[in-house]
């Protein structure tokens, strides 16, 4: 474990006296510069540096509708009408047949509710959908065509999703890797992800978070990744914290890897600390090397606290609340972060 013992019971005792409500930052011995900084809230952090205008979105909506759901959720909407971002909404990569296919997901502290869609095809705002479910319906999750005809039949009218530009690349991907590999996997990296996570903590110290995608580039039609499962791509406990992911989402949905960041918190770990012990963890268990796991978490605590890591090379996260934005440098982890006990690879 990367974290030393002292420091994590100190964290440990320090949230556990406060119940993760009053811990001062300048208290973490562990934290990095922005979890030492005095908080404003409402605060809102998101994957990557695009997420700063969802962010800077959600501040200005919490402050005027005072609706922490609806800033998450028109937050999230900056970035799906981002035709120019080829992860999320509008202008995303498709699937291996050319079709967008979306994946989005919402969670409310207060109440610990979710509602999620997955694999949702000619729907510009996956993530107002999910928030219908979790609102409007007594389940979780829909999928696919159900998921479609749902938001159609509220309201939400059919759209093309696919731009131009994406439906040139994507005959060009067709002929020259998929015809000519045979194959229907493509390799993910830095260009095929930019999916959106985003936590939200308001003055009351409630805990709010939603995600949206297209998913991994050219995947196979059907494919769900980590992005709508909750505890995946999204977590919210609203006693500890939150948690989103970003990278490729098999690596993080085989590990439940914000559940397991925002259990990290609770055990007392920063919010840095937190995602870095849960890449840690993943990496221990997983036969990949590190460094080709490609994931990434960012997070939140009940204090307003936030931190990343990750191992996709310049992964970064924004931050805004009313004091301000900016962009952040998550903790970069490669492979040498595994410490000498750590893991069971050779
Ligand atoms: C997925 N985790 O579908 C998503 C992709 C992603 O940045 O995060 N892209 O696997």
């Amino acid at each position: 474990m990367n974290i030393n013992r002292r420091k994590f019971i100190q964290n440990s005792a320090c949230l556990s006296a406060t119940r993760a409500i009053a811990c001062s930052p300048n208290s973490m011995m562990g934290a990095s510069h922005s979890e030492r900084t005095k908080i404003e809230k409402p605060v809102f952090i998101a994957t990557w540096p695009f997420g700063k205008f969802s962010c800077e979105a959600a501040v200005k909506i919490a402050n005027d509708s005072g609706s922490m759901l609806d800033a998450i959720e028109k937050g999230i909407w900056v970035t799906e009408n981002d035709v120019k971002n080829a992860s999320v909404g509008i202008g995303g990569i498709p699937n291996a047949n050319g079709q967008v296919e979306l994946d989005a997901c919402i969670m409310s502290g207060p109440n610990h509710n979710a509602g999620s869609v997955a694999g949702i095809r000619g729907i510009l705002h996956p993530i107002s959908i999910a928030r219908l479910v979790m609102e409007s319906t007594p389940h979780v999750m829909l999928v696919g065509e159900g998921a479609k005809q749902f938001a159609i039949a509220n309201g939400h009218p059919e759209t093309n999703l696919l731009t131009t530009q994406q439906k040139e690349n994507w005959q060009k991907w067709q002929t020259e890797q998929f015809e000519k590999s045979k194959k229907s996997k493509p390799k993910i990296d830095e260009d095929h992800h930019d999916t959106i996570a985003m936590l939200g903590l308001d003055s009351k110290g409630n805990l709010y978070g939603g995600c949206s995608t297209s998913g991994w580039g050219y995947k196979l039609a059907g494919r769900v990744g980590d992005s709508p499962i909750i505890g995946s791509g999204l977590y919210v406990d609203n006693q500890v914290g939150a948690a989103g992911a970003t990278g490729l989402g098999e690596n993080v949905m085989r590990h439940c890897g914000s559940f397991l960041v925002v259990e990290m918190m609770r055990q007392g770990a920063s919010p840095t600390e937190a995602c870095e012990m849960a890449v840690n963890r993943i990496a221990e268990i997983d036969p990949k090397n590190l460094g080709n796991l490609d994931i990434n978490f960012i997070a939140l605590n009940k204090a307003g606290q936030h931190g990343a890591a990750g191992t996709s090379k310049g992964f970064k996260y924004s931050v805004s609340s009313p004091a301000g934005s900016e962009v952040l440098n998550a903790k970069a982890m490669s492979e040498k972060a595994i410490g000498p006990e750590g893991g069971n690879r050779k």
